[in-house]
């Protein structure tokens, strides 16, 4: 059966939708004209009155936001309620310059903890439930989020938080946690240590798990499903939109259904700003709709993906985001070819790895170089050197197919790479350093 946390708004009709977009977006307009002087510059650099926006079909008179802009009005500049109004801010793990926080008023809880709740129900959690919450608490968005959702739920709520991972296993396994929050890849790590303490799928009482916060393969999510004999379902956020919550996927596990009450999608070509149609490919674009503190208006995302429009089976009415491939800066450009690190994670999982792999690029005599470094599994782990330069051919040739690019692979022992208890850090691109 599909649960759902608010049924009526899930499964609104296209006209309903839009008829609350559209009131919404031109009261939100109005806002941020009234409230946030650096809003009412860039409108009126862009000719853009409020009287000119009357629905969502006059989105595209507006202005783009970029991250950029967010560092520069760092700390209070994009702010649209008085502080007296605002009680919480969270803040980006960003590693480089000014770091970007967000406001909140209690109503923005509100709505972000909502968003999270039906998240949690369509991946089956109900009141019944116990939920663990290993994503980090504090200023990243992930625990709090997820906790405030499951809190709307009624679901009990281990709010572990990240790390120390033999007493996250010790509470899903006494207290039968049904649901698990935390990135994909710590998701992984979790099966891979519960598998060395000796439980197999059946003795994990887990059910569902609610991973993102970092791009994943459909092969890691069959992966995890598998050793820790659950459904993992997608979650998609960022702590300029809220967090955790603005898409999430429900039982089809085809796409992450926008909360397009509250955030309207619209998806870009980077290099033109032109709005591209459904089943394209382009950066991911949103628009809060009714955000008090932090209202921020078609704020380029960098991610990368695509929309449809496409009826769900679940019921649910809000349009889908593919998952995401990447983010425009995380796309590595190697000798002209633009790579993906979830393209090679998918040719390794296709081989039969886990996603424990590093990806270094360099530059060697004027010449990008490309050196994939993946750990052997427990099973496949051999000193025989013809054996491991068979394996290690396997790969490079499915990489040249993926990726139309040489690179060299390395395999190493099992348990050499760094596991990580939130996002993973995936590439090391010496040509930055
Ligand atoms: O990662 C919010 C979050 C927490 C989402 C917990 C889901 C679960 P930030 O730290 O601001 O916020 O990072 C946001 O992470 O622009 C994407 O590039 C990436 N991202 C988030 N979810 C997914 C996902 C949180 N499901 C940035 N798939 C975003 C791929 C994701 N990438």
């Amino acid at each position: 059966m599909e649960r759902y946390y608010q049924k009526e708004i899930e499964t609104a009709s296209r006209e309903e939708i839009t008829a609350i977009q559209n009131e919404r977006l031109v009261k939100q307009v109005r806002h941020v004209w009234d409230n946030v002087p650096f809003y009412r510059r860039k409108m009126e650099k862009a000719g853009v009155t409020p009287d000119d926006i009357k629905s969502i079909d006059d989105l595209k008179k507006l202005p783009f936001i970029t991250k950029d802009d967010l560092k520069e009005q760092y700390p209070y500049g994009l702010l649209g309620m008085p502080l007296k109004d605002v009680v919480r801010i969270q803040s980006t793990s960003g590693t480089t310059g000014r770091r970007v926080v967000a406001f909140y008023t209690q109503k923005d809880i509100d709505l972000w903890e909502e968003c999270c709740a039906r998240a949690l129900a369509a991946a089956g959690a109900t009141d019944e439930d116990v939920v663990q919450v290993s994503y980090g608490y504090g200023l990243f968005t992930g625990g709090p989020g997820l906790n405030g959702g499951s809190h709307k739920l009624g679901s009990m709520t281990i709010p572990t938080s990240s790390g120390n991972t033999d007493r996250q296993i010790m509470f899903i396994m006494d207290l039968s946690a049904t649901v698990l929050c935390c990135t994909p890849s710590y998701a992984a790590y979790l099966g891979e240590r519960m598998k060395e303490l000796g439980y197999g799928p059946d003795d994990i009482p887990l059910k569902a798990g609610i991973f993102g916060a970092e791009a994943w393969s459909e092969e890691m999510r069959r992966d995890i499903e598998k050793t820790l004999g659950i459904k993992a379902y997608d979650i998609y956020g960022l702590t300029e939109i809220s967090g955790p919550g603005v898409a999430f996927e429900c039982s089809e596990q085809k796409g992450m259904h926008v909360n397009e009450d509250h955030f309207i999608p619209e998806i870009i070509n980077p290099k033109t700003g032109e709005v591209l149609p459904d089943g394209e490919q382009g950066e991911l674009v949103f628009t809060c709709l009714d955000k008090e503190a932090f209202p921020l208006l078609r704020y380029r995302t960098r991610d990368i993906c695509v929309l449809s429009h496409e009826k769900c089976s679940c019921g649910r009415t809000h349009v889908r985001m593919r998952k995401p491939m990447g983010r425009t800066d995380d796309m590595l450009i190697i000798r002209g070819v633009n790579v993906f690190p979830s393209q090679i994670e998918t040719v390794l999982l296709n081989n039969g790895y886990a996603a424990n792999y590093q990806i270094i690029v360099d530059r060697v005599n004027n010449t990008d170089t490309l050196d994939v470094q993946v750990e052997m599994t427990p099973e496949m782990f051999t000193d025989n050197i013809g054996e491991i330069a068979d394996r290690q051919k396997v790969l490079v040739d499915g990489l040249r197919s993926m990726l139309g690019l040489k690179a060299k692979v390395t395999l190493v022992a099992p348990k050499t790479i760094a596991r990580s208890e939130g996002k993973a850090v995936r590439v090391i691109d010496k040509r930055k350093i």
